[in-house]
């Protein structure tokens, strides 16, 4: 399949083949029942002959209680709806393979980090954290990065953010986080947003949260694909190698589209007209073999006995590790190159938990990942109905598993013997303990009072917020103040916005001031310490960057230039770049050579839908520049700093719209050649024109 096959191609009526798709290879999975042979039967097996009709006293008369069919389909449909995740409830996910690119066997026994010949199967689940089920793609939010790996020894679930630090340091203090950043609990207003007083009262007297929320402030915040946003596992783990030694390292995920980001109007015009924005994109990036890449690297550091790089406190979660000390050693790469077969098998049953770690990786103390160790697990319990979860295709290991656990609800297997105890002699021992090559946690002296306490290298909680915003460019920063202004202004208590201005002035007084003037109050002062800066923190690009999985619309009618067009399409497709045809109406427009089959219909979609806008050359541009939704249209690309471009009669409709042809990121020709092709694949390498005059900032 090409780039340009239409992303909403048909689905088959029929399943190609009757099995269960899972993470788990196929022979070790349960048999399917789903729609697997011609005839419909009960639960139970019973051929129906009718599923239209309920069995009624005459034709209208009352339904009998004796129509199991009716009773078993109605009650069935009754129960089909398990408990969404707490947190992180609307999500996508896809399968893909890990690769090992550099073994570093000098530092783990992990095999997954040692062998660099195999692929390991994988199972990724991004999502929002704060928004329902069925809630925006686009909401301004973190992002979860759960990565699955299905090793020869066991599930490794590395359950990350697209942000390398958290809003809290002490995993008790997460559930008063999350009631705070949920909707209000009286009116249940708003959906999938901070920007209401519970969130930022809670944040303003946590000042610990300061430096995540620059991050969540940030451009970070509103990615334009998962595909094009970093991951991390955020705490600080420790691996142990063959020898017993251990090192501390961070897990960072780098994807090899680049980085980038929507703009906020975008993200929240987004969430009206495609509030499946980011799992469509995943979708059909997997659907049209533009499959999502990440490297994947470590930052190490020695496991010292005070857990100490720097001077930064390695269990402290609110604060990174600056790449410029520690450099990320890339060591592998993720590929996901498989769509879910059934969206509530695999994404929504899926299970994580940071306590599934093969031999090799092991915990810090780091007191945010010590209550999630114990917190996912748990969860499942309620969400999946009990603690059989692991049997379910998707969460089975693709190593053996052999347990004494039995029972319980949802048991699928049918365990033989009786020997379901260690030690036992009834099984012939079976199962023994693996010895050397089981888990061993790494032996580590633990001495001190029980305290509820924190250390006071975890006190400074406005130094990484400063080096954050020091490392944003210009437009990042007026982003960021735009994100606050947003926010505290959609805040009804005073003392809440003056509190969180206070912890502002701490960071920065530009930002302190700036976000004050939005809000129409004064600024106070603060105490800022000298922080430097990490310009790795930045997305703004230095020279123009990877254009694969980019979408671009080419607004074309009855007349339009066709050889420009398949120029232009030749260029992007080389380059991985999905070229639509977006036309008055559906079906084909006619070309100057023949029919050309239109992707979309103006009626159906709008610019923020695409990463650059295309106004055809040839008679089709008067019908183009004709319709009032043009300028519309236009107009938000041009705001939200896209590239777009035009050629011969096109520029017309342009000018018609007030864009000058000579603005930056506007590219002109007269036809439509390699020449101008060339151009505007450079201008999309830059994602935005940040350089744009009198734009608004927001
Ligand atoms: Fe989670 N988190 N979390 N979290 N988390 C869950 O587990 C929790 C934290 C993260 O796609 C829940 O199965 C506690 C940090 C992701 O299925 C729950 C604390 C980070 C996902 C839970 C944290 C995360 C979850 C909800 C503070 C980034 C989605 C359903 C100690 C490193 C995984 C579930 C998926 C999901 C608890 C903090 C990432 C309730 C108690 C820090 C990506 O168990």
């Amino acid at each position: 399949m090409t780039p340009s096959t239409p992303p909403t191609a048909p689905r088959s009526r029929r399943p190609k083949t009757a099995r269960i798709s899972s993470g788990a290879p196929v022979e070790s999975v349960a048999p399917i029942w789903a729609q697997s042979g011609d005839t419909l039967t009960t639960g139970q097996g019973v051929p129906i002959a009718d599923t239209d009709n309920s069995l009624r006293v005459g034709d209208r008369g009352p339904t009998l209680l004796e129509d199991f069919h009716l009773r078993e389909k109605i009650q069935h449909f009754d129960h089909e709806r398990i408990p969404e995740r707490v947190v992180h409830a609307r999500g996508a996910a896809a399968h893909g393979t890990f690769r090992l690119t550099q073994s570093i066997e000098n530092l783990t026994c992990a095999s997954i980090l040692c062998d660099t010949t195999r692929d390991t199967d994988t199972f990724v689940r991004f999502s929002t954290v704060a928004g329902s089920r069925g809630s925006a793609d686009t909401a301004r939010d973190v992002r979860g990065f759960a990565v699955r790996f299905y090793t020869g020894e066991g599930n490794w679930d590395l359950v990350g953010n697209n942000m390398p630090v958290f809003f809290i340091q002490d995993g008790i203090k997460f559930p008063d986080l999350i009631h705070a950043a949920k909707p209000e609990p009286d009116r249940e207003i708003p959906q999938a947003a901070t920007a209401h007083d519970t969130f930022w009262d809670f944040a303003s007297l946590t000042p610990e949260t300061t430096h995540m929320l620059m991050w969540v402030m940030s451009d970070r915040a509103i990615p334009r694909s998962f595909r094009t946003m970093e991951g991390f596992g955020v705490h600080t783990f420790r691996l142990v190698n063959a020898k017993g030694e251990t090192t501390l390292v961070k897990f960072h995920w780098k994807p090899t589209a680049g980085l980038s980001s929507l703009v906020w109007e975008e993200a929240q015009k987004l969430g009206g007209i495609d509030p499946d924005f980011h799992r469509r994109d995943l979708w059909e990036a997997i659907a049209t073999e533009q499959y999502p890449e990440w490297d994947f690297g470590i930052q190490v550091f020695p496991d010292t006995e005070d857990q100490m790089f720097e001077g930064i406190d390695l269990l402290d979660a609110t604060k990174l590790v600056p790449e410029e000390l520690a450099p990320v050693q890339i060591i592998g790469r993720l590929t996901l190159n498989r769509n879910p077969t059934n969206y509530f098998a695999e994404t929504e049953q899926v299970a994580f938990c940071t306590t599934h770690v093969p031999r090799g990786i092991d915990f810090t103390d780091d007191p945010l990942l010590q209550a999630r160790n114990f917190s996912y697990t748990d969860t499942q319990l309620t969400r999946l109905g009990g603690p059989n979860f692991d049997q379910i295709p998707i969460n089975r290991a693709h190593s053996p598993v052999n347990t004494t656990q039995r029972d319980g609800f949802g048991q699928q297997a049918i365990a033989e013997g009786v020997a379901a105890y260690n030690p036992n002699s009834l099984g012939g021992g079976c199962p023994f303990p693996a010895g050397a090559t089981g888990y061993v946690h790494v032996p580590r002296p633990v001495a001190g009072p029980p305290v509820r306490a924190r250390a006071q290298s975890f006190g400074d909680h406005y130094s990484q917020a400063t080096l954050f915003w020091n490392s944003m460019g210009a437009p990042e920063k007026d982003h960021i103040v735009g994100a606050f202004s947003f926010e505290l202004g959609k805040c009804l208590d005073e003392e809440v916005k003056s509190r969180m201005l206070a912890n502002l002035a701490n960071v920065n007084a530009t930002l302190c001031e700036r976000v004050a003037a939005n809000l129409g109050t004064d600024a106070p002062t603060g105490n800022v310490i000298e922080a430097g800066s990490s310009p790795k923190l930045s997305l703004l690009p230095h020279a123009p960057g990877s254009i694969s999985g980019r979408v671009i619309g080419i607004l074309a009618a009855d007349g339009v230039d066709d050889a420009g067009i398949s120029e232009l399409r030749k260029a992007c497709e080389a380059r991985g770049v999905v070229a639509m045809i977006l036309a008055p109406h559906g079906g084909t427009v006619q070309g100057t050579q023949g029919p050309i089959t239109v992707t979309k219909s103006l009626l159906t979609t709008q610019s923020v839908e695409y990463d650059a806008l295309v106004i055809a050359g040839g008679a089709s541009a008067a019908i183009i520049g004709a319709d009032p939704y043009t300028a519309v249209n236009l107009g938000e690309a041009y705001r939200h700093y896209k590239t777009i471009a035009a050629w011969e009669s096109g520029i017309d409709v342009l000018q018609a719209c007030g864009i000058a042809p000579d603005a930056a990121g506007v590219v002109t020709a007269a036809s439509a050649n390699r020449a101008f092709a060339t151009r505007f694949i450079e201008a999309l390498g830059w994602h935005r024109h940040w350089d744009r005059d009198a734009v608004d900032a927001r």
